[in-house]
This record gives structure tokens, C-alpha cells and sequence, in this order.
């Protein structure tokens, strides 16, 4: 069989929902089962996040720390310096991580000013460092998505964070058809799409399901899914939602594995709020990156040196060399 047979585009609801509700060893055992067909079953990429502009953020996302729209302890930050992303990337690569990424608290990409074309710059010192380079920067224009590919970038998250019903109740300052033209922005100027969603803003498993059919429907699937766990956060609306069940966690990435095969899957924010067995249980679903360090953009991480007894005590260990995202998702191993 050849690895890219089994990629669908049009996996329905029912499909969805009768995966994610199986028995949990059956859904274990199905998600190992795809996993091994297309990457190897002990090994998650080690990726580091900086935060390269931080708060301020005129978007009224009800998770987010950094939205202006709510008072947060989140310090707010221009653009940090070139010399800063350089640090930053040596040390990231000094802990094992193959995938810098850089996050900034913009609705969009400023269309004046310098500040893109240090973006821009901040990539190319990142792939000089023979590392991934991926950028979280809001929504783009063509020719913006186009001059990130022409500076190099790997890849670019832009999560639809959940279904499109529930969306509006988490989000009303843009809608989810402007998040996927970014998407096809992206794609189109050949960077690879990271995208994903976060679980535990109350929504229910219904909504999951629409979320995770309109990832897969994406053609080609999004090289990397992104789950993140809710950070709840002093001073924004979710700030009291109700803690979610590691297993639906767990329910989510094996689900996501199934569905799109051959993309990383990432066990994202929220892992501090996780034992080491609930983290081990979503590896074994088939997550295959983490964030390593102590802080992801705004809020506190496990570290590195707790993910390294981790993933020893797992017998796993980090990716050593960064997968070329694009041909890594073709390659059977
Ligand atoms: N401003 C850009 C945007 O929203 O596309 C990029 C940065 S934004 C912080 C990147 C992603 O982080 C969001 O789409 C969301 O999925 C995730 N995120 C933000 N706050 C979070 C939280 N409190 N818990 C979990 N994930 C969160
Ligand atoms: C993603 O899906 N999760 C990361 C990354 N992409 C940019 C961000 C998580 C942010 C968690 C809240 C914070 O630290 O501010
Ligand atoms: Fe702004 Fe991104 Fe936070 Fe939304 S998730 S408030 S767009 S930084």
C-alpha cells in the first residue's frame, strides 16, 4: 500500500464521532497503527516558541492572554530585537529542539513600518541555524505569505481553534472564512500549513468532530495539527471554564492521527496540567511533537530538563535532525 493511500478529504461526522468514541484501547490501538505506518513510534520533535511581540492584541479571542480586550498580568512588548531571536534559536537548539517557532500578538501583519521586514529577517537567521522556522503572526496577504516562503519560513500556524458553529462564541472580531483564506495564502505560496485547534473552552464532542472534519478536509492536509489544551488564564472569559478530562485530550489527538495520517501531531499548550501518564497516554494516541522550555508564549511550560526524564523514562527521545515537514509527510519509514 502506498503511505498517501489511506489520506482522505472527506471524512463525515458519524466517521468522526464513531472514532472518537470507541473504546479507548480500540482507538489506541487503531491510532498506533496508522502512526507506525508513517512515523516512527518513539520518536516527538522537540519545537521551541519565543514570543516576538507580546499583548496588545486588538482581537477578542476569549482564551487569550494577550487580547487588549481583558486585563491579564501579560506585559506587553514590541518587537524584540534580531539579536534577541538569535539567542533565543542557539539556546532552543542547544535543548534539542528542530522547530523555532515565533508568535506575535498582531491581528494581522503590519502593512507599514519596518516591522515585516524584521520578521523576515528573523526567519532567515532561524534557517541559518539549520533549523524549522515557523511564524504565528495573525493573518497575511499573498504577497506577505509569499515573501515569508522567499525568506525561507517552513511553516505557518494559523489554528481554526474549533468548529465553525462554535466559533463566534470564542471570537467575534474575525470570522472563520478569513482564518481559512490565510490558510490557502499559505498554502498557495508554498509554506507548509501548521493548524490546529484547543479543546476545553466548553465546547462539546460534536464540536471537536466539525473542527477536526475541516482540518482533514484541507487538500493537502496540514502538515501539522497543533492540539492545545486550554490554558486558563486570570482575567480572560474562560479564565473559570471547567478542567477538561485529560481523555477527551487523548480522544482528540488519536482522532486527529486517524484523520490525517501523515502530519505532525502536536501536543501543544496545557501540558503542565497533565500527569506524565496522561502525556505518555497522548503520545501512544500519536502526538509527535511537544513544545520544549519553560514558557510558551505567555504562560509557563514542564521544561526541558522534566521532558527529558519524560521521554527517558518512555524510552522515546526527541527527533535529532528536523524532518523536511514537506517530504517527511510522503516518506513511509
Ligand atoms: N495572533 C496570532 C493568531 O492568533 O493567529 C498568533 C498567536 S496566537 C497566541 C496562536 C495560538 O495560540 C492561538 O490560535 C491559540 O490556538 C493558541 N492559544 C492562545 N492562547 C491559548 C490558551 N490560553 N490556551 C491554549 N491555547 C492558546
Ligand atoms: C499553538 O497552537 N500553540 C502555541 C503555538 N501554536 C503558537 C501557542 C500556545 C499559547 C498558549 C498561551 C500562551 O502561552 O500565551
Ligand atoms: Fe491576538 Fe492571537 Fe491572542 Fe487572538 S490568539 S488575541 S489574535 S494574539
Amino acid at each position: 500500500m502506498s503511505v498517501t493511500a489511506d489520506l482522505r478529504h472527506d471524512w463525515t461526522v458519524d466517521e468522526i464521532g464513531a472514532i472518537y468514541t470507541a473504546a479507548l484501547p480500540d482507538l489506541l490501538f487503531r491510532a498506533q497503527t496508522v502512526h507506525r505506518a508513517h512515523h516512527r513510534s518513539t520518536e516527538v520533535q522537540g519545537c521551541m516558541l519565543l514570543s516576538i511581540k507580546t499583548g496588545g492584541c486588538p482581537e477578542d479571542c476569549a482564551y487569550c492572554p494577550q487580547s487588549a480586550h481583558y486585563t491579564t498580568d501579560v506585559t506587553r512588548s514590541e518587537l524584540v530585537s534580531i539579536d534577541d531571536v538569535t539567542a533565543a534559536a542557539v539556546q532552543a537548539k542547544a535543548q534539542g529542539a528542530t522547530r523555532f517557532c515565533m508568535g506575535a500578538a498582531w491581528r494581522d501583519v503590519p502593512a507599514k513600518g519596518q516591522a515585516f521586514s524584521q520578521v523576515l529577517d528573523m526567519v532567515r537567521v532561524v534557517r541559518g541555524l539549520d533549523m524549522e522556522a515557523c511564524c504565528t503572526l495573525g493573518m497575511l496577504t499573498q504577497e506577505q505569505a509569499d515573501a515569508l516562503a522567499e525568506a525561507g519560513l517552513t511553516a505557518y500556524n494559523h489554528n481554526l481553534d474549533t468548529s465553525p458553529e462554535f466559533y463566534g462564541s470564542i471570537i467575534t472580531t474575525r470570522t472563520y472564512e478569513e482564518r481559512l483564506d490565510t490558510l490557502a495564502r499559505v498554502r498557495k505560496a508554498g509554506v507548509t500549513v501548521c493548524s490546529g485547534g484547543i479543546i476545553g473552552m466548553g465546547e462539546d464532542r460534536p464540536v471537536r468532530y466539525r473542527m477536526l472534519q475541516t482540518l482533514a478536509s484541507l487538500d493537502p492536509h496540514p502538515e501539522s495539527v497543533p492540539v492545545n489544551l486550554l490554558v486558563r488564564v486570570a482575567g480572560t472569559p474562560l479564565a473559570d471554564a471547567k478542567p477538561e478530562d485529560p481523555f477527551e485530550l487523548v480522544r482528540t489527538i488519536a482522532t486527529a492521527r486517524i484523520l490525517m495520517p501523515a502530519s505532525t501531531v502536536r501536543l501543544s499548550a496545557g501540558r503542565l496540567q497533565l500527569s506524565d501518564e496522561a502525556q505518555a497516554l497522548c503520545f501512544m494516541a500519536g502526538a509527535n511533537s511537544v513544545f520544549l522550555g519553560e514558557r510558551l508564549l505567555t504562560t509557563p511550560n514542564p521544561g526541558s530538563s522534566h521532558d527529558e526524564r519524560l521521554l527517558e523514562r518512555l524510552g522515546m527521545r526527541l527527533t535529532v535532525s528536523a524532518p523536511d515537514a514537506l517530504v517527511s509527510a510522503h516518506v513511509g519509514r
